[in-house]
């Protein structure tokens, strides 16, 4: 029987969700159906300016017309050969990528998770084939108030509980210490079968929270002197977002294996890297790591043009100049109810204090009804990260509309 299509009301497809889909997240009630640069509209028709970014992932702004034509040109050729034979694209891909970031390889995989266990394994390979680790013995050090994803193993060292609690037994080989803290650092390095540091060099879910000038540095040293490799999870931070091209720029540190996804297809479907030297990279032999659609010959023109965007229109640039303008516009409201502003690029949270602990869900409800998406993330703290593409003008009336906004909170 064909059904013909009516357009439905915004309850029609929550209560769709409600009933067929997992309960495993809590969105603020929009419907979308388009996007395009900073805006996103409803079904309704309503335009809002995007301050989520698809969790950093639409960099380059929604829809951008060179990676959308790089979809579809190859989307009508070649989509997955699966890596049991070669395409024309993997090696082009991996000669650009490789180039661009200054490595002798890069393993290709999907989501941003699955990016970071290879990293795990690859670093692990490494301690036991390189380093000479006992097999078996190799430890990671990670940091409190981490996020690298959402797998059994990666939660195994994550230490929010709404992340890990009741999904053991855990995977062992983790020591978590302090953010930001050299000395507990130094103090971790001393044990001989520390394989790598795996950090982000800026906390995104905790809220954004920028370690001190040096931290990633001193970080770096530290693990060089130790014989530990250095792992950057710029899965987030990377790619233009915090004002360079990876935040680790930032101290000229250039890790020993970098770890990236999300923009790395601007939004438009999940493309992962891990990079390194040859030294680590070639550890792991033919067979002994793979995915069925890592380096799909679709993720790799996909990922070129994203590249290529972000350095073409220059978004790096765009981002630290507004982020340092967006930073001071919000201090310039003086407004009561926001205790911290911080970030780097557009990277920012803001993070509210209220005596209702609702505030910052309430203050989203209001962003949302004057026409801007964001999202409360731990409680209080609101992380306000739009597309790299947006313009001071736009920036202006976004200050415009959190100021109208803030009203619902007196
Ligand atoms: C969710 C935010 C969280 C990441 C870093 C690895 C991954 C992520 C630094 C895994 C993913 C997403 C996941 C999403 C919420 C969002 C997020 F900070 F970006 F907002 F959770 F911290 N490393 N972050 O940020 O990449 O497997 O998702 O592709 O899980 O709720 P993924």
């Amino acid at each position: 029987m064909h059904t013909a299509h009516v357009a439905h009301d915004t309850p029609y497809y929550l209560e769709l969700e409600e009933k067929f889909g997992a309960h495993n997240y809590h969105p603020l009630p929009v419907v979308l159906n388009k996007g395009e640069g900073v805006f996103l509209w409803d079904i309704e028709g309503k335009r809002y300016y995007d301050f989520l970014s698809g969790y950093s992932a639409v960099n380059q702004g929604h829809c951008h017309p060179k990676i959308i034509d790089a979809l579809i040109e190859q989307a009508t050729k070649l989509t997955l050969t699966s890596r049991a034979f070669h395409s024309d694209l993997l090696g082009e891909y991996e000669k650009y990528i490789t180039q661009l970031f200054g490595y002798d390889k890069v393993l290709p995989m999907n989501t941003g998770v699955e990016a970071v266990e290879t990293a795990i394994k690859l670093t692990r390979r490494w301690g036991y084939a390189v380093k000479g680790i006992a097999d078996g013995a190799a430890k990671i050090i990670v940091c409190e108030g981490n996020f690298h994803g959402r797998t059994s193993t990666v939660i195994s060292f994550s230490n929010d509980e709404s992340a890990r609690a009741m999904f053991g037994p855990f995977m062992p080989g983790f020591v978590a210490i302090p953010y930001n803290d050299l000395d507990a650092l130094e103090k971790a390095l001393q044990d001989e079968n520390v394989a790598g540091f795996l950090v982000e060099p800026i906390q995104g879910e905790a809220g954004v929270v920028v370690p001190d000038e040096g931290y990633l540095s001193g970080a770096f040293q530290l693990c060089k002197e130790a014989n530990v490799l250095f792992i950057a999870d710029e899965i987030q931070t990377g790619l233009a977002r915090t004002g360079k091209m990876l935040a680790c720029d930032y101290e000229d540190v250039h890790p020993d294996i970098l770890i990236l996804g999300k923009a790395l297809s601007g939004g438009v479907l999940p493309v992962s890297a891990v990079l390194a030297n040859d030294e680590i990279m070639l550890t792991i032999k033919a067979g002994e790591h793979g995915s069925t659609y890592g380096g799909n010959p679709l993720a790799c023109k996909v990922a070129i043009a994203a590249l290529e965007v972000l350095q073409e229109e220059n978004m790096a640039q765009n981002a630290a100049d507004l982020g340092d303008y967006f930073r001071k516009e919000i201090k310039s409201l003086n407004s009561p109810f926001i205790k911290i502003v911080r970030g780097k690029g557009l990277l920012n949270a803001i993070i509210i204090e209220h005596s209702n602990s609702e505030a910052a869900w309430d203050l989203c409800l209001a962003l949302k009804d004057n026409g801007l998406l964001a999202k409360p993330t731990h409680g209080d703290k609101i992380r306000l990260a739009p597309p790299l593409v947006i313009t001071k003008e736009q920036i202006d009336e976004c200050v415009e509309i959190l100021n109208e906004s803030l009203k619902v909170l007196a």
